[in-house]
């Protein structure tokens, strides 16, 4: 059923999120609750936007949560969607969509498929809140850098053969049976069934690595560092890469992830609208920035270094995919909207899933656009600019941090007056 209002959301305060009023998760949180107070030390890390019952949103008016109108009028979220997502399992909205606001780096991290899902929260529902699979998307809103997926087994051999320290974290014997094994494709897709397995050894070797090794090795590979800059790591290293040692060791010192994040890892980074796509299984860690992050309703993370929250070594060494390849196979092509009309920019990043794809929506100062109806429910997002949204005669104001609920069929009006209004909508239809 057609319908348009305000939501209000709340923040996550995980210890990587940007302090006080310098995250945007913080600033969102506030434009739409007078109550909430920025504390100047607190981490605000991630900004809530859906029914997922840990960080609930609620009508703006009336306090009630999102998940409970849903549930009342499923019409809102329309028969199709409905009955389609019933049926696998979700409560109404089956995405969950944030904002991230990245000071430090998040945990080496991958999230399960939905038969991983279910084995994990059935044994420990303690670490694993719900049983499905949590494939994900992130579209950077400013300049952002992170770990995503394996590099090509050629540049994970160079590192071996350049970068002492990991060599001895790794073993020799572990070290030599995959740089004298894998196989370097020409066309750069590197995986053939034998090159996941060594992959996987080299990975495990790591995460079982003693502390005491991973500790010492760590000193000396960022002692050197510091001292040999750009060239620590002959002809695969640059500037960069020395300064993101450097930086991550600020933040997590002799940490593991050093080893598992920096060489085995592809470092990416993103200009504001450029995204990538995680399917389960993935490994990666997002290291700065703030992006708009969508997922499968699901909080499910199984963690291995960078952090200090519950972290399950065996099941990450287990459940990767071990594909490795380059960066670009993860990034997404952003494309126009044809349901979008007017003389503003409309962008579509649809992943290969089925639970939610995600518009961007850009209006100077006196232009207007009209999105035709979605066959299923939306969430919008306001992250920067002023103008309004309206859906006929309803007509509100559009800010930063603001957050507004759309039902499926609505036929929305945007128009921008201040500084580039920019709006992102995650959506799902059947
Ligand atoms: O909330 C992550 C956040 O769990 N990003 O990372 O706090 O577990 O290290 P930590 C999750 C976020 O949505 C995500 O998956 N990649
Ligand atoms: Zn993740």
């Amino acid at each position: 059923m057609p319908a348009l209002f305000q939501l209000q959301c709340g923040a996550q305060e995980y210890a990587w999120g940007k302090i006080g009023a310098k995250s945007s998760v913080a600033r969102f949180a506030a434009a739409t609750d007078s109550s909430f107070k920025i504390g100047s030390d607190t981490p605000y890390a991630e900004l809530w936007m859906g029914t997922h019952p840990s960080v609930p949103s609620r009508d703006i008016q009336t306090g009630e949560t999102l998940h409970d109108i849903l549930s009342k009028d499923p019409s809102l979220v329309g028969t199709h969607v409905s009955k389609k997502f019933h049926e696998s399992g979700f409560s109404n909205l089956p995405f969950l969509f944030k904002v991230l606001s990245i000071e430090k780096v998040l945990s080496i991290q991958a999230h399960p498929d939905k038969t991983l899902a279910k084995q994990l929260h059935a044994n420990d529902p303690k670490n694993y809140p719900d049983d499905n699979h949590k494939p994900e998307m992130a579209i950077a809103l400013d300049e952002f850098e992170g770990f995503c997926g394996f590099r090509p087994v050629s540049e994970i051999k160079g590192f071996l053969s350049s970068v002492p320290e990991f060599k001895s974290v790794v073993t020799n014997s572990v070290a030599d049976a995959f740089s004298e094994g894998v196989i370097v494709s020409p066309n750069g897709s590197d995986d053939e069934e034998h090159n996941k397995l060594l992959l996987q050894k080299l990975f495990n070797a790591i995460m079982t690595a003693s502390e005491e090794t991973i500790a010492s090795e760590a000193r000396k590979l960022v002692s050197r560092t510091e001292t040999e800059g750009g060239s620590f790591a002959g002809q695969y290293g640059d500037e960069k890469l020395a300064d993101l040692i450097l930086r991550l060791n600020k933040q997590f010192p002799l940490d593991i992830g050093l080893f598992c994040g920096v060489f085995l890892l592809n470092y990416v980074t993103l200009n504001a609208g450029e995204a990538i796509f995680l399917k389960a299984k993935d490994p990666h860690a997002y290291i700065s920035g703030d992006i708009i992050e969508c997922m499968a309703a699901s909080d499910n993370v199984v963690r291995s270094g960078f952090t200090p929250k519950f972290k399950d070594v065996k099941n990450l060494v287990e459940m990767l995919t071990y594909d490795s390849a380059s960066v670009d196979k993860q990034k997404m092509k952003p494309a126009n909207f044809d349901r979008a009309e007017g003389d503003g920019v409309t962008h579509l990043y649809d992943p290969p899933i089925p639970e939610f794809a995600v518009l961007r929506t850009v209006l100077e100062k006196g232009q207007k656009e009209v999105v035709r109806p979605l066959g299923g429910p939306s969430i919008i997002v306001v992250t920067e600019g002023t103008g309004t949204i309206s859906f006929g005669a309803k007509v509100f104001q559009a800010s930063p941090g603001y957050v507004f609920f759309v039902g499926a069929e609505t036929e929305l009006n945007y128009e921008g007056s201040d500084g580039r209004l920019t709006t992102y909508a995650a959506f799902v239809e059947a």
